[in-house]
């Protein structure tokens, strides 16, 4: 057990949205919405302003707009948050060598290597320097906890967000966490949680009283006695800065069998689209991509390609998925698709994502998502062919929130599109609110832009 509190645990406040009002200015202090913007897309995550209507992670979007209609419905915009993150992670790495990186906007330091000695006034000090390191760097604020163990300086990142400091001091463990739920501790999901209430336990304190025996009965051995051992505020888990690798899939049962490539295509493009977030909330990258199809008959087989490079980008995971797709026979029908990604590396390391996903999770690919070129495929296919399919053709795609500039007004983003015409507000992170202007969405003074440099 840990004396000092040298354990960090920073986690960034509404992170995509921050990114967004902190990008476009005439966003600052109103409800915003990043996700999918398509029919059944979902909430990736909702601006405090917008929290307040009860919208957060992971609802629909339907349901979003039914409680709040005049929030700004935003495409993530994957490359910026990815910029953000990596310049936190960075003002991390200047503390200590040794960090663990649990998502795109989260992780914990241990700050022994380098300050082995800290008490509460000095680390207080040190996460409060931190904190607003994040704040000049990046224009975002972070929510920062720090204990003596993994437990309680993620439990203290909470304690105060947005844009606060917990620092709970040594000895002061079980005291802390004793009125809390018992969700809050690590491993209790659903399940658990109903066990424990069935039992009338319901606060960690009440947990705590609990014989070891017992709640090795209730809950296995290993699950027992680690809660047990939370539960009394004792956490020897270590950092780890290597994450094991693991892997992401989604797949989907089709209500009636497919036949048809193109609209299997179509199925694969939507998964891709949800293992992407993942990929990305997990900050995490993959080299294997794997299809699985189940036949109208219950047979199942799974197919892989291994790239040279890991990746998230949408357009070559999708690119090797039409590739395994093309060389299997649908025409008895599918009747289940799955898409996975693996061998997923440390998300620091890699490549910024080429592409953005197609946030309308409609059959145009994204604007941007073009010229996939992947590298050592290792079963047959014509990679041209696979790459050639993915250049969209028709009218450009305007998603709502992407970066465009104009050739004489400059930069700016799409705040809406349809019937043909582009809105688009012409404001950047150093600017004030700025002006709109609608144009025909083949406009060739509009261009496709990167993000914005705060
Ligand atoms: P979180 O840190 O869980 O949420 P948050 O940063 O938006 O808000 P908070 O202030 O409560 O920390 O997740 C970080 C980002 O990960 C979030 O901004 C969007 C993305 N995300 C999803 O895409 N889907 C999800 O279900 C969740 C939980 C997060
Ligand atoms: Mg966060």
């Amino acid at each position: 057990m840990r004396t000092r509190p040298v354990i960090l645990h920073l986690d960034l406040d509404a992170f995509f949205s921050a990114v967004e009002q902190l990008h476009k200015p005439s966003l600052r202090g109103k409800p915003v919405i990043v996700g999918g913007t398509g029919r059944r897309g979902v909430v990736s995550t909702a601006s405090y302003e917008a929290r307040v209507f009860g919208i957060g992670s992971a609802m629909s979007i339907g349901e979003a707009r039914r409680r709040c209609p005049n929030a700004a419905y935003l495409a993530p915009r994957f490359p910026a948050y990815r910029d953000a993150s990596r310049a936190v992670m960075g003002l991390l790495a200047e503390l200590s060598p040794l960090i663990e990186q649990v998502s795109v906007d989260e992780a914990y330091v241990d700050l022994t290597p380098t300050h082995p000695d800290v008490d509460v006034p000095t680390v207080t000090v040190l996460a409060d320097r931190l904190r607003a390191r994040v704040t000049e760097v990046t224009g975002l604020t972070a929510s920062i906890g720090v204990g003596t163990s993994k437990l309680l300086s993620k439990i203290g990142s909470e304690l105060n967000k947005p844009d606060g400091l917990t620092v709970i001091a040594p000895g002061a463990e079980v005291e802390t966490l004793a009125p809390m739920p018992i969700r809050k501790l690590p491993g209790v999901g659903p399940a658990t949680q109903d066990r424990l209430h069935r039992r009338g336990l319901h606060t960690i304190g009440e947990v705590a009283a609990v014989d070891l025996a017992d709640l090795i009965d209730l809950l296995g051995q290993a699950h027992g006695l680690a809660i047990h051992q939370h539960a009394r505020g004792i956490d020897d888990r270590v950092l780890e800065p290597d994450r094991e690798a693991k892997s992401v899939s989604a797949e989907t049962t089709f209500p009636t069998d497919l036949t048809d490539q193109r609209e299997l295509a179509e199925h694969a493009r939507r998964l891709i689209n949800r293992v992407i977030v993942r990929l990305v909330k997990d900050g995490a990258t993959g080299r294997t991509i794997t299809l699985k199809i189940r036949s109208y008959d219950f047979s199942t087989i799974t197919r892989s390609v291994t790239l040279d490079q890991p990746t998230d980008s949408a357009a070559k995971i999708l690119s090797g998925a039409k590739q395994l797709l093309s060389a299997i026979d649908t025409s008895n029908g599918i009747r289940l698709l799955g898409v996975g990604v693996s061998g997923l590396s440390d998300y620091a390391q890699q490549d910024l994502l080429a592409d953005l996903v197609d946030p309308t999770d409609g059959t145009a690919p994204a604007v941007g998502s073009v010229g996939a070129v992947p590298v050592g495929v290792e079963e047959g296919g014509d990679l041209a062919q696979v790459a050639e399919d993915l250049v969209p053709v028709g009218d450009p795609v305007w998603t709502p929130g992407q970066d465009v500039h104009h050739a004489e007004r400059g930069a700016g983003w799409v705040q809406g599109a349809g019937l043909g015409r582009v809105t688009v507000r012409f404001e950047g992170p150093h600017t004030g609110p700025g002006p709109i202007a609608t144009y025909a969405i083949t406009d060739p003074a509009l261009s496709p832009a990167e993000p914005p440099v705060w």
